[in-house]
């Protein structure tokens, strides 16, 4: 994933906790010579991984909570981060958001080669739900998607509830429907 995301996992945690909870993040990872990411390039899934499993260790909390939590700080980090403008074509509401995440992915995708971005559907539109089907080349995820998705109620001051109504790993990656409520 881009360097970006990477840097979102370290600003968190010296932001949230310290630099020194970190440094021992970096160093349970084994990244501890690791001086910092650069937003744009891309590095292995797998340090990611590591890291996100690294921060579960040390914190003491599961992936699935370091995940979500994760998610939540996303959408408040790269609308500070240089994407405030980007987020802001993608919709002033909760629902039209997740609506525009696609076309958000191909923007950022034309401009980043590398990207491999999820795709989102929205089915079963009410005024106060939907469906969000979401589909990804990359495994176990799911608690980050719930977060963005709580991100996004905070961003737009929508209260809303997440859950998750089908999930499936496969060669092909992971695909989940989240039944969301607002
Ligand atoms: O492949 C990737 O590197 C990648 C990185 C981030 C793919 C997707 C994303 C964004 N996505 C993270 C979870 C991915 C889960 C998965 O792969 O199955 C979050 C998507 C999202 C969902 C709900 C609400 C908001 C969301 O994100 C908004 C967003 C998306 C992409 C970016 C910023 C905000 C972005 C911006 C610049 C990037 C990379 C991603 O890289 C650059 C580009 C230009 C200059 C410097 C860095």
């Amino acid at each position: 994933m881009y360097g970006l995301v990477n840097q979102a996992i370290e600003d968190m945690i010296t932001h949230q906790f310290s630099v020194a909870k970190w440094e021992e993040i970096k160093k349970t990872a084994c990244l501890g010579d690791m001086a910092g990411f650069e937003n744009m390039q891309s590095y292995p899934d797998n340090l990611t991984y590591d890291l996100i499993g690294a921060v579960s260790k040390t914190l003491d909390i599961t992936t699935e909570q370091v995940l979500e939590a994760f998610g939540e700080y996303w959408v408040l980090y790269t609308a500070e981060k240089g994407y405030g403008d980007m987020l802001k074509m993608a919709g002033d509401s909760l629902p039209i958001f997740m609506n525009n995440l696609d076309t958000l992915h191909s923007i950022v995708g034309s401009m980043m080669p590398n990207l491999r971005p999820p795709s989102f559907q929205c089915t079963e539109i009410t005024n106060h739900s939907l469906k969000l089907h979401y589909h990804s080349k990359r495994i176990g995820l799911t608690n980050m998607v719930i977060g963005l998705i709580k991100g996004l109620g905070k961003r737009f001051g929508t209260v809303c509830e997440v859950s998750l109504i089908e999930s499936k790993k496969s060669e092909q990656g992971q695909e989940d429907v989240f039944f969301v409520k607002w």
